[in-house]
């Protein structure tokens, strides 16, 4: 480990408050985005696309297309299937099928807006004049919408490979679970619908590459979260080496989860730049991005808790349905929700008995795709307002029903063998209470109702699966490793270069990881600069998400900053005649311990360590660079969000008075970021549980095509969120920092819908289904009513 202290000094930079160093160019109107870059003579493409949910494509007819002046080329799913091969995602595990998707559809379409041609063109406007020009006949075939249906004998079948239209059914059983429910005094079930959500990043997906056939060398930029796993993962497609391709990032305005996959377009692009040998461009439009990117989170679940009359929670039950879409999302398939969901049925609670079943069915919709705190969210929701209900029922508080269920602070592994490394479960539920002034809020609350005003508080711990690495990949059975290397290098005037292959699209990595840098190599954080998303660079990664860039990039980066900071250690030892232990490095300075006088500039050190021949230590090296890898197991962080709502049962509105969240995500690197990512969570958090949500009708129209209709919270809905901290190192990783950027979307929707039914517990209201809009609300009451 290389974790002890470095110097005599508390660090400079890790957990401070440092502003973010990348936001300037934002501010300024500088960022770079996919749809900003352009290239001499690049073409435009559109993509036809289907506006059936299911049906055989008979004909296509591209003449009329190809025909209009501007249009370079049109192809079809016959085409492309020659020039490249289908994207199939795919676990190593008995339970789950393959299931491909090919780079355009040749004989079926299964979901509206699936594309079926592509038309490139000298402009994205002549692009979308040619594709309105393209003729395809379909052949309507019934549409499956609703993934019992389609489970059930005799649906039709999606993919005729897919039997059942089921990608996976895996179970979950302790051993002791029907016995635990057979001798508890009570049962409580609950069936719960969680929406249907997308990430909805402000920018959409879009991809640029171009072939420069001279060099037989392809470049693709991409709006996406995983630059190098991306290159990895897409030459195979390509039929190309991974030497003649580089992938690049540019600025990303937001993924969310949706752009930690690899989409067909990410290979059609490229693959028509080739053939076209030309730049092509695509930049998804809003009405693609709703219907045919990816959707998230729509799981029906039904939970059972066994409990004893006094509230000890015995055993858990779950049965997950994912409602998967069309496809299996590539690469992660079709369980990134509901085995997410499901193996996080434990979260905070004791409970030695577990079982659960999870099947990931295909229906007649876009297929679903990472979304913060995938599963979790959804399963977190089902589970967290049933307890809510059972505490109402038991006629117990919720918060002491949840307390008196919780694990202790130490480390503890789950009956399906999570390993929590630990943290302040019972002590953040203690300090959200105290932060609400819980007695007084339970006061007001029966005060106002006494004036036929409905307050409801909302109360929702929650532990976040976070830091994807191998552990975590191989528990899922994904098929690969999972780590990041950074290289950290002392450039010759003593600046620093930290290049990662996380990737920042927004989370603040080029300000906390340089933190984590600078502190290491006791250089000033304005002279340390953080590269990523560029597969040219000598690193490779994994990618941003799962939360696991803190600790992955962060412990590599760790590593790397160490092996260069012993370099600098010797020379200043060299330098100054002291032993290199003697030596440290702080504030840009080199100096003796206790002995601040005896100095040296570090980049006085790199200019040695370049340049000064034989002033260098005997044996080493010119190079002040190191690259190391990082691939640690899976973090377990916690914390609280609380909501305080009023409920106004004349119009079913919900006033989302005041929401508080704690979050202990260990060894901060940087409190005012963490805070930030806990406010977006949130928001998202809050967007679920009371808007967000894709519908579709029988015939699988998408009835959500627009912002208008899939509504996200802006900044009038959200209220101030209020942060607190509680600072638990994980015991397992470098620098003891646990990942935490999805925990807010995890726990807010609950918060929010134990809110809404606290506040009308006068009504009897339990919830089932989120969102919960103001019809939700009025039909709630007007049950209770009745
Ligand atoms: N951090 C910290 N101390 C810790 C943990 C984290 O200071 N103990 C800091 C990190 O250094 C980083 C940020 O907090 O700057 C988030 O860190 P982490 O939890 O490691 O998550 P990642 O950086 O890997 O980000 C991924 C995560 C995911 S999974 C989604 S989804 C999501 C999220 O980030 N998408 C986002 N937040 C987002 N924020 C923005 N702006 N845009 C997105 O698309
Ligand atoms: S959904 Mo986040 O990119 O793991």
């Amino acid at each position: 480990t290389v974790t002890e202290p470095l110097t005599v000094r508390p660090p400079q930079y890790v957990g401070a408050r440092v502003l973010r160093v990348e936001d300037n160019k934002y501010l300024m109107g500088r960022g770079r985005y996919l749809d900003d870059l352009a290239l001499p003579g690049m073409l435009q493409a559109a993509f036809v696309r289907s506006p059936h949910a299911h049906a055989r494509i008979a004909s296509i007819d591209i003449s009329a297309a190809k025909a209009l002046k501007g249009v370079v080329e049109v192809l079809t799913g016959a085409e492309l299937a020659k020039m490249g091969t289908p994207l199939v995602a795919d676990l190593q595990r008995e339970e789950v099928l393959p299931v491909g998707k090919e780079l355009l559809a040749t004989d079926k379409v299964r979901h509206v807006g699936e594309a079926v041609a592509i038309v490139i063109a000298e402009s994205r406007y002549l692009a979308e004049d040619g594709a309105q020009l393209v003729s395809v006949e379909y052949e309507p075939l019934p549409a499956l919408v609703d993934p019992e249906q389609a489970l059930s004998h005799g649906a039709v079948l999606l993919h005729d490979d897919v039997p059942g239209n089921n990608v996976a059914h895996i179970e979950f059983d302790s051993g002791g679970v029907e016995e635990a429910f057979a001798k508890a005094d009570r049962v409580f079930t609950k069936r719960f619908h969680a929406g249907r959500q997308h990430a909805a990043p402000l920018e959409t997906r879009g991809v640029m590459a171009d072939y420069n056939p001279g060099t037989g060398h392809l470049t693709i930029w991409s709006s996406t979260q995983l630059p190098h796993f991306l290159r990895t993962l897409i030459a195979p497609h390509l039929q190309m080496s991974e030497r003649h391709l580089t992938v690049i990032a540019p600025d990303v305005g937001g993924g969310f989860g949706l752009k930690c996959h690899v989409f067909v377009e990410e290979a059609i692009i490229p693959l028509v730049a080739k053939r076209l040998r030309r730049p092509v461009k695509w930049v998804e439009d809003r009405v693609e991005n709703l219907a045919a990117s990816g959707h998230a989170k729509e799981i029906v679940m039904d939970i059972d808790i066994a409990v004893t009359n006094d509230g000890r929670f015995l055993a858990f039950r779950g049965r997950y349905i994912g409602d998967c879409g069309a496809y299996s999302g590539y690469p992660w398939t079709a369980l990134i929700d509901p085995l997410a969901a499901a193996n996080l049925l434990p979260s905070l609670y004791d409970v030695r008995e577990m079982s659960f079943q999870v099947d990931a069915v295909l229906t007649n919709k876009c297929q679903t795709t990472a979304y913060r705190g995938p599963g979790m969210a959804p399963g977190h929701l089902a589970r967290e307002t049933l307890i809510d209900d059972i505490a109402h029922e038991l006629g117990m508080d919720p918060v002491e029903l949840r307390i008196k269920n919780c694990i202790g602070p130490e480390p503890y592994v789950t009956v399906n063998n999570m390993r929590f490394d630990g943290g302040s479960y019972v002590e953040s539920i203690r300090k959200a209470q105290e932060l609400v002034d819980y007695d007084r809020f339970r006061e007001a609350q029966a005060a106002a109702r006494a004036e036929g005003r409905y307050l409801g508080i909302g109360f929702s711990p929650f532990v976040e699966a976070g830091t994807w690495g191998s552990e975590g990949a191989k528990a899922l059975g994904f098929p690969a490793e999972f780590y990041d290397t950074a290289s950290v290098t002392v450039e010759p005037d003593g600046t620093v270069t930290v290049t990662t292959g996380t990737f920042n699209h927004g989370q603040g990595h080029h300000t906390s990881l340089a933190q984590l840098a600078a502190d290491r190599l006791g250089v000033r954080i304005e002279n340390v600069r953080v590269v990523d998303g560029d597969t040219s660079k000598a690193v490779w990664g994994a990618g941003t998400y799962a939360s696991r860039s803190a600790v992955v990039a962060g412990g590599s980066i760790l590593y790397a900053a160490t092996e260069v900071r012993n370099k600098l250690l010797a020379l200043a030892g060299s330098l100054l005649e002291a032993s290199p232990d003697d030596i440290e490095l702080y504030d840009g300075q080199a100096s003796i311990k206790g002995v601040p006088e005896k100095s040296l500039p570090i980049a006085q050190l790199a200019g040695v360590g370049y340049f000064g021949g034989a002033l260098r230590p005997e044996g080493q090296e010119p190079t002040l660079s190191a690259t190391r890898y990082y691939d640690p197991p899976q973090t377990y962080s916690n914390g609280v969000v609380v909501a305080i709502v009023e409920v106004d049962a004349e119009t079913g509105r919900v006033d989302l008075q005041r929401v508080v969240a704690v979050e202990d995500c260990g060894t901060m690197l940087n409190p005012l970021i963490v805070e930030g990512q806990v406010h977006g969570a949130v928001a998202q958090g809050i967007g679920a549980a009371l808007y967000e949500s894709l519908e579709y009708d029988e015939s699988g129209q998408l009835l959500s095509g627009t912002l208008m209709d899939f509504l996200y919270p802006s900044s009038t809905e959200v209220p101030t969120i209020e942060v607190s901290h509680i600072v638990t190192p994980s015991p397992v990783t470098e620098g003891g920092m646990k990942g935490m950027a999805e925990g807010g979307t995890i726990a807010a929707p609950a918060a929010v819908i134990n809110a809404i039914a606290d506040a009308l517990t006068p009504f009897g209201a339990v919830i089932r289904h989120a969102p919960v809009r103001p019809a939700d609300v009025l039909a709630l009451i007007e049950a209770g009513r009745a």
